[in-house]
């Protein structure tokens, strides 16, 4: 265990705003909790003067008073009732040991992906101690939400599921074609793609465990690329993991909401919200009443707005999100999102408008 910064267990501080934490646990809530995916980014000038201080992103997400800082931008422009730790989901891969590298303008890369049997069975859990920067930056942000003992609004601690982070880890990268190499390996030997999602799983589970200690009030796996599997593999490989880590963070934190966020997977939602997970990340592609009548009434859904409505107009966005909430109550069980993460070509102005929209459902 590292050891942490931050008394989170002290009764001395208090959460000010706690509507998003609450959309967990009551039934009804006088307005849903918002916050945006990416709300802290390259869609902000105030992110990039940041970025560009720090040196690179890889150095920002190092830096946990630069984290700090990023954290807070989104919270000073808009009425946001979480905010999400400044961080990024390959820090556990990188930590194994696969040499992660962001080009400038450029998506992420590892000098050395998972290609052969070798190369799977070196992996290993990485001691969380080469982590210790991320959970640094999870003290640090939460001490920045924290004036007299009151913390403005929950943090979200977050991962990678194992599956989305094996697609990087095998494939080197990003991919425009589905991941071909980690679908392939997963398909001709599962066996050794399973020994990639079971270090994963406890990787994740260390991490995340690990964030909880250090101040995160309320977890969220990112599962980006589940939806490129056909929906019999997307349970045995993507899904199945996830759930392991759930089990595992429900018996050490019963009081910490993990949500799972699979994109494209809006085939099983039943199945996530068997999954055990207390929130459900709908994306832009599904619609929120259909996630409903499949989850059942006990899980909180979270999104799903199209982040491209942030490059339209303020009449697009406000039409859209009275369209959207059709037949959906957004008092029960729900966080107000996107559907994904905010592009960096969004206009400030207009997660202004989706933000207005949203408060006053
Ligand atoms: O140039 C820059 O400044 C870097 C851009 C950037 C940012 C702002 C990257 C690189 N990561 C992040 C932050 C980040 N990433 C956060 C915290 C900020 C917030 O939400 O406010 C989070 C939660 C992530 C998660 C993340 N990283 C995911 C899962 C969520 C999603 O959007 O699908 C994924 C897939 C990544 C990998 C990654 N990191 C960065 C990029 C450009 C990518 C995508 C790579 C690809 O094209 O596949």
């Amino acid at each position: 265990m590292v050891e942490p910064h931050f008394d989170f267990g002290s009764p001395l501080v208090t959460i000010k705003n706690d509507l998003f934490l609450r959309a967990f646990s009551d039934a009804t809530l006088p307005r849903p909790p918002i916050w945006l995916m990416r709300q802290a980014g390259r869609y902000l000038p105030e992110y990039k003067a940041t970025r560009a201080k720090a040196g690179s992103f890889l150095e920002l997400c190092r830096s946990p008073s630069f984290c700090a800082e990023v954290l807070l931008q989104p919270l000073e422009r808009f009425d946001l009732d979480a905010a999400i730790l400044f961080s990024d989901i390959l820090t556990v891969p990188d930590a194994m040991g696969l040499g992660l590298t962001f080009g400038v303008g450029e998506g992420p890369r590892f000098s050395r992906p998972l290609r052969n049997e070798s190369d799977v069975n070196a992996l290993a859990v990485p001691d969380m101690a080469k982590l210790r920067y991320v959970f640094d930056a999870v003290a640090e942000c939460k001490r920045a939400l924290t004036h007299n003992a009151e913390q403005r609004v929950p943090l979200i601690g977050f991962s990678g599921s194992p599956f989305t982070l094996a697609c990087y880890m095998i494939e080197g990268g990003g991919s425009t074609d589905a991941f071909p190499l980690t679908r392939r390996m997963m398909l001709q030997r599962p066996d050794l793609f399973k020994k990639v999602l079971g270090v994963n799983v406890d990787a994740v589970t260390a991490y995340l465990s690990e964030q909880v200690r250090a101040g995160a009030d309320a977890l969220m796996v990112f599962d980006t690329w589940g939806g490129v599997l056909a929906p019999r593999l997307y349970r045995e490989f993507s899904l199945a993991p996830m759930k392991r880590i759930v089990d595992a963070l429900r018996a050490e934190f019963p009081k910490t909401p993990v949500m799972l966020f699979s994109r494209g997977a809006a085939h099983s939602v039943g199945a996530i919200a068997a999954s055990g997970a207390q929130g459900i990340g709908v994306d832009w592609q599904s619609d929120l009443s259909a996630a409903r009548a499949a989850a059942g009434p006990g899980v909180t859904l979270q999104g799903n707005f199209d982040p491209l409505l942030l490059t339209t107009d303020e009449a697009t966005i406000r039409r859209e999100v009275s369209n959207s909430l059709a037949g959906f109550d957004p008092k029960h069980r729900y966080v107000a999102n996107l559907g994904h993460g905010i592009t960096p070509d969004a206009d400030p102005a207009l997660v202004g408008v989706l933000v207005d929209a949203l408060r006053n459902l």
